[in-house]
């Protein structure tokens, strides 16, 4: 892993104008971690992405298309040392600057807590915003070990900007969420239990079929996914979303036609020896990239 300035080709090792100012993808690093709670690490987490985005093959044969033809920058590392809502603030001026200009935002962690500054950049834009979350957790806690600004919290706080959230792959939910979403009308869950019967194609019906209308914001800690797929988490919990569901997801959103506003990827805590959990990391962030520069291009009327 390099420690020089992050370029703008870092995402993919991409060149020249694919990575230029024009390009309609912008991916921002967040190597941030105040809050964590169990295992450290997600401060490395995207270094560790960017590295094993190099060999990512450019073609998407999920969504059959190429994020590099729409181009991506990367922009250098956001460093923040102060708590996680000044870091909120900092992000919500970044991300709306980029939304404001008509780029699609991706952003790498770095802990879920994140999160909130680009979602509220988000919604301040498109007030009938839904919040796409994947996760073991609801992350929906009042307050969580001295602070209501944390990883645990972060949806709770998303909620109270009045947005939608819609969330999938729970499966480790504090009596305290329990109790706070049958009381919600703007936040639901398809839990994983509910998946478990269901064959793959069912599976992705169960989960877009509820899908409430909007525009989306895709707000993905990576251990909403099996962690026999992805380890390398903070807190990896059993059971899980599988990869060809996750993929498909972002094709059924492609194929519908779902307006794609911003997305990002969480939580990666990478471990020497675990690459495969880095590179299905980078090879999910290019699918979402995908997904999200085609929803662009279409809002722009350069894609049907
Ligand atoms: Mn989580």
């Amino acid at each position: 892993m390099t420690s020089s300035p992050i370029q703008p080709g870092a995402f993919l090792s991409l060149q020249d104008e694919e990575c230029g100012p024009n390009a309609g993808g912008v991916v921002v690093p967040v190597p941030y971690e105040a809050t964590t709670t169990y295992m450290e690490g997600t401060a490395l987490g995207p270094a560790a992405i960017l590295h094993a985005s190099e060999q990512v093959e450019f073609y998407d044969e999920w969504l059959e298309d190429e994020a590099r033809r729409y181009g991506v920058r990367c922009m250098p590392e956001i460093s923040c040392q102060g708590p996680p809502e000044q870091l909120a603030d900092v992000l919500d001026s970044l991300v709306g600057d980029l939304l404001d200009d008509g780029r699609f935002p991706f952003l790498l962690g770095g802990e879920h807590s994140i999160s909130l500054g680009p979602i509220r950049a988000a919604a301040r834009r498109h007030p009938d915003l839904v919040v796409l979350h994947l996760d073991a957790h609801p992350d929906m806690r009042d307050h969580y070990e001295g602070t209501k600004y944390g990883h645990g919290c972060v949806m709770r706080r998303v909620h109270e900007l009045g947005v939608r959230i819609y969330a999938f792959g729970l499966r480790a939910i504090s009596p305290e969420e329990r109790d706070f979403y049958p009381t919600q009308d703007r936040a639901t869950y398809v839990g994983a239990r509910q998946l478990l019967a269901l064959s793959p194609h069912e599976r992705v019906e169960a989960i877009m079929g509820s899908l409430p209308d909007g525009p989306l914001w895709l707000s993905w800690d990576i251990d909403g996914l099996d962690p026999a797929l992805v380890p390398s988490t903070g807190t990896p919990e059993p059971g899980g979303v599988d990869w060809y569901t996750v993929s498909e997801i972002l094709r059924r959103l492609d194929l519908e036609k779902r307006e794609l506003i911003g997305a990002e990827l969480v939580e990666l805590m990478p471990q020497t020896g675990h690459h495969a959990s880095d590179f299905a990391c980078a090879r999910l962030s290019h699918r979402m990239l995908v997904a999200g520069l085609r929803s662009r291009a279409r809002r722009m009327g350069a894609l049907s």
